[in-house]
């Protein structure tokens, strides 16, 4: 049967959606979409043929032929959106960040867990990347023995203009907070943020890049240099090193180029080029599990700890000192997060 979705938010990432909706995932359809632009909803109903429009987000959630929804706009509209689907049963995909605070995302959390079952799953597409996947089956294995340190890197060539230096965490370095609790099984307890000189091409006042060090509950040091003035491409990096040995992810180019002395391969110009198979997997995996009214992949707690991390490199950005990472209680039912580090075997 085909899922009748409706999609909220249809700027860059919400098109990308409908498009991939459309054309790449199996089983879906898109019947309605939102966008507090009408002339965007307008659009992008236009070009993938979807035939209905709502002003109000809400009446979306409420729409009767809309089965589950995906929700793409802006943080802090996520809070509302997000309980009202949980208040209809629908099942929902949001982009991260879950909600703008650790308050909403806890209200989220105290939503479903009401509820007593899954909705809600979070838009962290790397966990479905090929790459990352890879990575974490060899740290499960054993193989590696016990992480003691992860390595990242998360440039992106430019960012729009709005884009300050606290959403270089909450909008950027989140991807980072939850590759490292997900890839570790374990949460993270600490944050230091370093701000160190400023490349010229960030805008007025905005530190970038910057340079965050995670501590993790078993004593993992995770560090991640954000830059997203980079120019030259879209590069993320990760390596975790293991008591025995370390994986890395290597460069997605398929091909290398020599030439005139020298030997290359292409960065990817952008996220949505980098992560563009993620994505599909990402959404067909929700679709599925949306299908049997269920959710599965990074869940509310996911959204609720990486927005608590946030926090605390916002707050050490801000007070330029440690920060310790302010959680609370972990219902049970997500018992599978937050698990330390047992090898498989
Ligand atoms: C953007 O919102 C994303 O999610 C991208 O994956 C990330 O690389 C970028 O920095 C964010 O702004």
């Amino acid at each position: 049967m085909t899922l009748q979705v409706g999609v909220i938010g249809v700027g860059l990432m919400g098109a990308t959606h409908v498009g991939l909706l459309t054309t790449a995932v199996s089983d879906a359809a898109v019947v309605a979409v939102s966008d507090a632009s009408a002339e965007n909803a307008g659009r992008v109903a236009r070009e993938a043929g979807v035939g209905s429009i709502h002003a109000d987000a809400l009446d979306l959630v409420r729409d009767p032929h809309v089965g589950a929804v995906v929700i793409a706009s802006p943080a802090q509209t996520h809070e509302a959106f997000v309980l009202a689907c949980l208040e209809a049963g629908k099942p929902v995909l949001c982009e991260k960040p879950l909600a703008a605070t650790v308050e909403a995302t806890r209200r989220i959390l105290d939503a479903e867990v009401a509820l007593g079952h899954r909705l809600v799953q979070v838009g962290f597409m790397r966990r479905f990347d090929p790459g990352y996947a890879d990575m974490k089956r060899r740290i499960d294995s054993g193989e590696l023995g016990a992480p003691m340190l992860v390595h990242c890197a998360h440039r992106n060539p430019t960012v729009p203009h709005t884009f300050d230096s606290e959403m270089i965490i909450t909008d950027t370095v989140v991807h980072e907070i939850d590759v490292a609790r997900w890839l570790l099984h374990e949460e993270i307890v600490r944050t230091t943020v370093y701000t160190p000189r400023s490349t010229s091409h960030a805008a007025e006042g905005v530190r970038d890049p910057q340079f965050v060090v995670l501590e993790t509950e078993a004593g993992v040091l995770v560090d991640v240099e954000a830059f997203v003035n980079a120019r030259y491409g879209y590069d993320i990096r990760c390596e975790v090193v293991g008591e025995l040995g370390t994986v890395s992810l290597s460069n997605p180019a398929i091909v290398h180029v020599r030439s005139e002395g020298e030997a290359a391969a292409q960065v990817p110009n952008g996220f949505q080029d980098r992560f563009a198979g993620a994505y599909v997997q990402e959404l067909q995996t929700w679709v599925n599990a949306a299908a049997d009214g269920r959710a599965t992949g990074p869940s509310a707690w996911d959204g609720h700890a990486a927005a608590a991390v946030s926090q605390a490199c916002v707050e050490s950005l801000r007070a330029r000192r440690s920060v310790d990472v302010r959680l609370g209680e972990r219902p049970a039912m997500y018992a599978d997060a937050g698990r330390s580090y047992r090898p498989v075997g």
